[in-house]
């Protein structure tokens, strides 16, 4: 069978020969000029006036616009309508060192940059104190959306009642996307006030819908088509769009076709990432380490607008449960206004930082009372037919975790380690290594319930060959192969036969981002719809001519069986088409059984849940707090993966660019001055491949899905992103030990090696 076989990724022989085009490297149409934006060079200020005709007399440059020269609304924000493409005119607020402030359109890019670097000089404006820190932005009462509360049960009761108590204040770290490729868009002016907008996006009904309000036209004169991107992780979710209008408002006035490509340093000052959060947390507990009420007050970096903080943060809340029944509790979630970028979605969406708030405490009850780990976690599991409810409501009724955990415990043989650890410490005074297995559970479904839809159209042509097109986009998490081994499989044909073509807003309309790893859940379903209309109306036809039923009419190997005569399909489509029998179809799909009260913040949001767990064995140099990820075990439920290639490489990615975010990728901003320090890959670190550990053994565990997904598989692409709290908490098992196990780590995330060796000395100084 097509479905559940292992496929490279459909275009993966031309990425690695670099014959995969992208954006930048579509032909350009003779005429193209290309646009660069003029940036904030205050963090908070009060616009005066920019020079703009000082800009237009740079060499090589065609039009300079600020935000008066756009000719619909000023405004690209998806939920709350706060986010200007373009600072507005005099008395506008800057909001950001590196908050776009005009456009700039040249005949090359060079000279246009060159005229947006004027930026510092044209720009006049009056400084106004930044608030650069959550916190801060906190204690003044500064959000972007209203704050969020989520509670069950009396969780100040509980505390106040239980015989342990712990309180902690803690934080994680924001995080760049760093695609490979950066935010670009590419605009070709049509006939009649059309517009046609190549754009690196994950959402391109939204750039349509934007597109046409900055143009002030009709969302049918806007096509926004994307074959691939390179990579998109939630920046391209929503943060496309600046690009896009800013592309789009240029073609417009100059009449040409302008391309927008932002280079790598503008890319980090002007989009935003992953919200930090901080947490105040406090939990009670018996002696087992058993949750018996929870407090936790979360506080997220928004940055300067709405943009998606609000369903991030509401993805947090219903996430800091994570594998975990908690009787008692009361969450608070502030999604902070600062003067930084504004942050966006970012793989997790919040589930992420949710989630790490739970584990860290746990991490710290089981430090303080003396256990290990895993049993104050496996303690806490939800239960199956009891201890099911999570805080929102929602029963948990597919829980598989404790038999996973004990999979993957017996088979990393984490007992054993456990001791040869404890032996290495004892006899290592330098080094010293620390082991963690962790647990994830994430919700999978949009946590708006309208989201969860998605088109498809199938076109069978003469020759037996399919073409498809759905809403989804192709970033490289492999959707188009997963689409199209579907459709291969309910038209039974071999895969070759089946060609997925770009995202187009003119194929499929009103799609949902390709975002919350609902891909190929939603467009593999639909697609399948479309397929299978496809399928019945031949089989209708061939029983019709052949005799038999239409539902005994066999479709495999790219051959059809009818009443005992067999045939090409190609053979079988030139006889309906001679009959006027319909071969293309629309297809259709909307996830049952979702609903959610944002009043009460209770309901169902999820359609199911996607589990799994890491085990980590790392080593850190208490001299210097260099670390190393010795090894790791993955065991991660996927349901029956659609391919298992694609499926693993998925978690293999998923857990090293969490590992980024837990240990190395550190953002800094200039307390003085609301900079960016960390704009380039010479400041801020990602992993490479060096980081990957040479013992790295990710299974699949293989039970469908309980519910009725796409061939009863599960969505892969954000939950592996939680499996590396693993390496977080082995290196703060390692920490510890180098103090002896007498006191808890002081040992946030990012757990750099500046931290890491800050924390070994804060444990041997209080030990
Ligand atoms: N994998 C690759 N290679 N590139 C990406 O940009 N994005 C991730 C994940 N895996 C991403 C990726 C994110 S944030 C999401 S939501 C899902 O893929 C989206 O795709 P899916 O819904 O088809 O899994
Ligand atoms: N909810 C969610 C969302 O869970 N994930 C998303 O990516 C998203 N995007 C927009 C709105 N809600
Ligand atoms: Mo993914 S953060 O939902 O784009």
């Amino acid at each position: 069978a097509e479905v559940g076989r292992s496929r490279p990724h459909e275009s993966a022989a031309a990425h690695v020969a670099g014959r995969a085009p992208y954006t930048d490297d579509l032909p350009e149409l003779a005429g193209t000029l290309h646009a660069a934006l003029g940036l904030s060079p205050l963090a908070h200020g009060v616009l005066r006036a920019v020079d703009l005709a000082r800009v237009r007399a740079m060499p090589g440059v065609v039009d300079a616009f600020c935000a008066d020269a756009i000719p619909g609304e000023n405004q690209c924000g998806s939920l709350v309508k706060d986010d200007p493409i373009l600072a507005g005119g005099p008395g506008a607020t800057l909001r950001h060192v590196g908050q776009p402030v005009y456009a700039v359109v040249a005949r090359t890019r060079e000279a246009a940059r060159r005229a947006a670097a004027l930026a510092r000089e044209v720009i006049s404006a009056e400084t106004l104190p930044p608030v650069l820190d959550a916190l801060q932005a906190h204690a003044a009462g500064q959000y972007v959306v209203p704050p969020l509360k989520l509670a069950r049960g009396d969780a100040a009761a509980a505390l106040a009642a239980a015989p342990h108590r712990v309180e902690l204040d803690f934080g994680v770290g924001g995080q760049e996307h760093f695609y490979l490729e950066g935010q670009i868009a590419y605009a070709l002016p049509q006939e009649q006030g059309g517009m046609k907008v190549l754009c690196s996006t994950q959402h391109p009904s939204e750039m349509q819908h934007l597109v046409a309000h900055a143009l002030h036209c009709a969302s049918h004169a806007v096509q926004v088509e994307c074959r691939r991107m390179g990579g998109g992780f939630g920046g391209k979710e929503s943060q496309s769009a600046l690009i896009a209008c800013v592309a789009a408002v240029a073609a417009r006035r100059t009449g040409r076709p302008v391309k927008l490509r932002l280079d790598r340093d503008d890319d980090f000052l002007i989009t935003g990432r992953r919200h930090g959060f901080r947490y105040r947390l406090a939990l009670g507990h018996d002696e087992e380490g058993r949750v018996l009420g929870a407090e936790v007050v979360m506080v997220a970096n928004a940055g300067h607008s709405a943009d998606l903080s609000g369903p991030v943060m509401t993805r947090a809340l219903c996430h800091f449960d994570n594998a975990y029944w908690l009787p008692n509790v009361a969450m608070q979630g502030y999604a902070a206004r600062t003067n930084t970028q504004s942050n966006t979605a970012f793989r997790g969406f919040g589930g992420p930082q949710g989630a790490f708030a739970i584990e860290y405490a746990l991490d710290s009850v089981a430090r303080r009372l003396g256990r290990d780990a895993l049993e104050v976690r496996r303690a806490n599991f939800y239960g199956v037919g009891e201890r099911d409810t999570t805080p929102y409501g929602q029963h948990v009724d597919d829980n598989i975790i404790a038999p996973l955990v004990d999979e993957l415990a017996a088979g990393c043989g984490y007992a054993a380690r456990r001791e040869a650890v404890a032996a290495f410490n004892a006899a290592s005074p330098v080094l010293k290594k620390g082991l963690a297995l962790t647990p994830l559970k994430f919700g999978i479904s949009f946590n708006v319930v309208h989201l969860n839809q998605a088109g498809a159209l199938v076109h069978v042509y003469l020759d037996g060959s399919v073409l498809v097109n759905h809403g989804g986009t192709e970033m490289g998490q492999g959707l188009n192969t997963k689409v199209a081994q579907v459709v291969a499989h309910e038209l039974g044909l071999p895969f070759e036969a089946v060609r997925v073509s770009a995202t187009d807003t003119q194929k499929i309309a009103n799609t949902s981002a390709t975002a919350a790893s609902t891909g190929s859940d939603l467009n593999g379903k639909a697609a399948q719809d479309a397929a299978r209309r496809i399928r019945e109306r031949l089989a209708a036809f061939a029983a019709k001519r052949w005799g038999g039923e239409p539902q005994e009419v066999l479709f495999a190997n790219g051959r059809v069986v009818v009443a005992g005569q067999a045939m090409d399909f190609a053979e079988l489509c030139n006889a309906a088409y001679l009959e006027r029998v319909q071969l293309w179809s629309e297809g259709f799909y909307a996830t049952p059984g979702l609903s959610w009260d944002r009043q009460t913040m209770s309901g169902n949001p999820f359609y199911y849940f996607a589990w799994g767990a890491a085990c980590s064995e790392v080593l850190i140099d208490t001299l210097t707090g260099e670390w190393r990820l010795v090894r790791a075990d993955v065991l991660h439920d996927v349901g029956a993966s659609l391919n298992p290639a694609l499926d693993i490489g998925q978690i293999e990615g998923g857990f090293i660019q969490g590992m980024g975010w837990m240990t190395m990728e550190e953002l800094v901003w200039n307390p003085r001055t609301g900079a960016l320090a960390t704009h380039a890959p010479s400041t801020y670190k990602i992993p490479t491949a060096n980081d990957v550990p040479a013992e790295f053994k990710v299974r699949l565990y293989g039970r469908p899905n309980a519910r009725d997904s796409i061939h009863r598989s599960k969505a892969v692409g954000e939950p592996p992103l939680l499996l590396p709290f693993s390496v977080f908490f082995a290196i703060r098992d390692a920490v510890s030990a180098a103090g002896g196990h007498r006191v808890d780590p002081p040992l946030s995330a990012p757990a750099t090696g500046e931290a890491i060796l800050a924390a070994v000395q804060a444990v041997r100084a209080a030990a």
